[in-house]
């Protein structure tokens, strides 16, 4: 009970930053320099930020909608029955994956029991997630653990209308910009007719379907994996797949290195400014090897020549360091935490095993 419980608030924390690391660039981008975007449609709305309020914020947000091409009868339709969403701003501003440790989180996250029900997906959809591996040029281990960890499998999806889920958000103002340009986006799905107004469901935070998608990553990477002209996220497994497939591919995955991370050893006095996931971080296995690391399992270590990052994911637990390959680069990509990113490597590790 109490993991099950564990489980959602990871699910609901985990969907609130996937696919999206660009939440905390855009915010930052917002704090600095307003853009167009925001200038001509927000920034005159003076009232304060309270639910009583709601209602006239939305005739904004329909105003924006309009000036930026969305036809009147999408419009009415989305917002015929908006509300504003008390539990989207709660959640938003208590984010419980910051107070556990990577040990606790994987202890959840991939737990003997996720590890089983990981396999039972895998060999129950192998033919369809295969198929969708195939055509993007992934691994379809990563695809199921992406899978199973933003939607339990399609199980978790989200109930939440996703057009009043966006407009709260933007209207609580802290992410204003980032929220009404997905809100945007989630305008032109539904004007795309992908999904219906009712069925059109995702987290509090507006992420969406079985890979959690924001509307801007549905537009970006959504396929049709079952070819009916439809990217359905929410209920056909196919387009799941494929979409996710898409994702990694157009971010930069190499089958090549069919591998995250490994597990080091560092020697004593060893350089610990050269711990980083910046850009200019990076060195072969070779550099790193000169350097006195060492590999916990030399059986999955890459190609010396393979570009690796040198992590450290907790703090103050200075014995988790892993070296991290391209891969793992593109499933930070997507969710912007070592732990998230761990965790999916993890799963897919065991997958992998025979
Ligand atoms: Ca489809």
């Amino acid at each position: 009970m109490k993991i099950k419980k564990l489980l959602l608030i990871l699910s609901i924390s985990l969907s609130s930053s996937s696919c999206r690391n660009e939440t905390n660039q855009i915010t930052n981008a917002n704090a600095s320099k307003r853009t167009e975007l925001d200038k001509n449609a927000l920034s005159d709305f003076k009232l304060p930020r309270l639910a009583s309020n709601f209602p006239e914020y939305i005739k904004n947000l329909q105003r924006f909608a309009k000036e930026n091409g969305i036809k009147p009868k999408t419009i009415d339709e989305a917002f015929a029955d908006v509300y504003y969403l008390e539990r989207a701003i709660a959640a938003d501003k208590n984010q419980p994956e910051k107070k556990l440790n990577l040990t606790q989180y994987l202890a959840i996250v991939a737990s003997p029991q996720q590890l089983t029900l990981a396999k039972k997906k895998m060999d129950e959809y192998r033919q369809q997630v295969n198929a969708a591996a195939n055509s993007t040029n992934v691994s379809a281990e990563y695809i199921i653990a992406l899978w199973g960890i933003e939607s339990r499998y399609g199980m978790n999806q989200g109930k939440k209308d996703v057009i009043s889920a966006l407009s709260t958000l933007a209207f609580e103002g802290r992410r204003e910009m980032f929220f009404s340009k997905e809100l945007l986006q989630a305008l032109k799905i539904l004007e795309r007719g992908d999904i219906t107004k009712e069925k059109f469901k995702g987290s509090w935070a507006g992420a969406m379907g079985q890979c959690q998608f924001m509307p801007s990553s549905l537009l970006a990477y959504g396929k049709d994996g079952d070819g009916d002209g439809k990217v359905d996220i929410w209920n056909n497994v196919d387009d799941v797949f494929a979409s996710i497939g898409n994702y990694l591919a157009r971010n930069g995955w190499n089958k090549n290195i069919n591998y995250w991370g490994n597990k080091v050893v560092l020697p004593d006095n060893f350089n610990t400014t050269l711990i980083g996931f910046n850009r200019n971080q990076s060195k072969s296995i070779a550099d790193w090897q000169q350097l006195k690391i060492e590999f916990d399992d030399l059986k999955t270590k890459p190609a010396n020549n393979t570009l690796a990052w040198l992590i450290q994911p907790n703090e103050s637990k200075k014995t988790e360091r892993y070296l991290v390959y391209s891969n793992f680069k593109t499933i930070m990509n997507w969710n912007r935490s070592y732990f998230f990113a761990i965790s999916v490597g993890t799963i897919a590790d065991s997958l992998m095993e025979k």
